[in-house]
C-alpha cells in the first residue's frame, strides 16, 4: 500500500503539495531543522521550516494567512503569515520515527517564542497538533481557537491525554 499522505498544503500557491512521512524525510536539508531542541529545549524532533515549506508550493505573493487544519479533533487556527514565516515550523519525527500522537503527530505546527494561549493571534494555540491541511489564504479562515479562559480550560479538559 502507499505511504499514507500526512499532509497537504493548497490554498494560494502555485505547486500544492501531498507529503507523506517518507516525501518530510526528502526535503532538501537546506529547509530541515535537525534538532529542535536547539531552538527550544522542551521539544524534540526533526522538523521542516515554513519558510522551506513555502518554496517548495511557491507560495503567491497573495497569501497573507496561514491556515492551520487538523481534521482529527475539528481544530483549526489562521494566523498572518508574515509574523511567523520565518520561524514556524512542522514537527515530523522523532529518532527518525514518525512523531507520536502524543506530541501532536504525525505533524505538528510549532511557533517557538509563542504568545500566552490568547493574549495574541499568534499564541501557543496556534501550535495546531495532528494539523493535516495547510490553507494559504488571502483573508483570516477558519479558526476555532479557544477565545477566553473558560472555553480554553473546556478544550484542555476534554483533550484526549
Ligand atoms: N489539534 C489540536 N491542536 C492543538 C490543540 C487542540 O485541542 N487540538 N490545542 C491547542 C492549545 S489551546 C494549546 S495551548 C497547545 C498545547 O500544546 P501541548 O499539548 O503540547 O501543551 O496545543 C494547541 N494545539
Ligand atoms: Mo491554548
Amino acid at each position: 500500500m502507499a505511504d499514507p499522505v500526512l499532509l497537504t498544503i493548497d490554498g494560494d500557491v502555485d505547486s500544492p503539495l501531498k507529503l507523506t512521512f517518507a516525501d518530510f524525510e526528502g526535503i532538501d536539508a537546506a529547509f530541515q531543522i535537525e534538532d529542535v531542541s536547539q531552538i527550544d529545549p522542551n521539544r524534540h524532533g526533526k522538523a521542516v521550516t515554513l519558510a522551506g515549506m513555502l518554496v517548495l508550493v511557491q507560495a503567491k505573493p497573495a497569501a497573507k494567512y496561514l491556515g492551520l487544519h487538523s481534521s482529527t479533533d475539528d481544530f483549526h487556527a489562521s494566523i498572518p503569515l508574515e509574523p511567523v514565516r520565518e520561524r514556524g515550523l512542522f514537527i515530523y519525527a522523532v529518532n527518525d520515527q514518525p512523531l507520536d500522537v502524543r506530541q501532536g503527530g504525525p505533524i505538528r505546527f510549532f511557533i517557538p517564542d509563542f504568545a500566552a494561549c490568547h493574549t495574541d493571534e499568534i499564541d501557543e494555540c496556534a501550535n495546531v497538533k495532528f494539523v493535516d491541511h495547510v490553507e494559504l489564504t488571502s483573508d483570516k479562515g477558519y479558526d476555532n481557537r479557544p477565545l477566553d479562559d473558560d472555553e480554553h480550560e473546556a478544550l484542555h479538559r476534554d483533550a484526549p491525554e
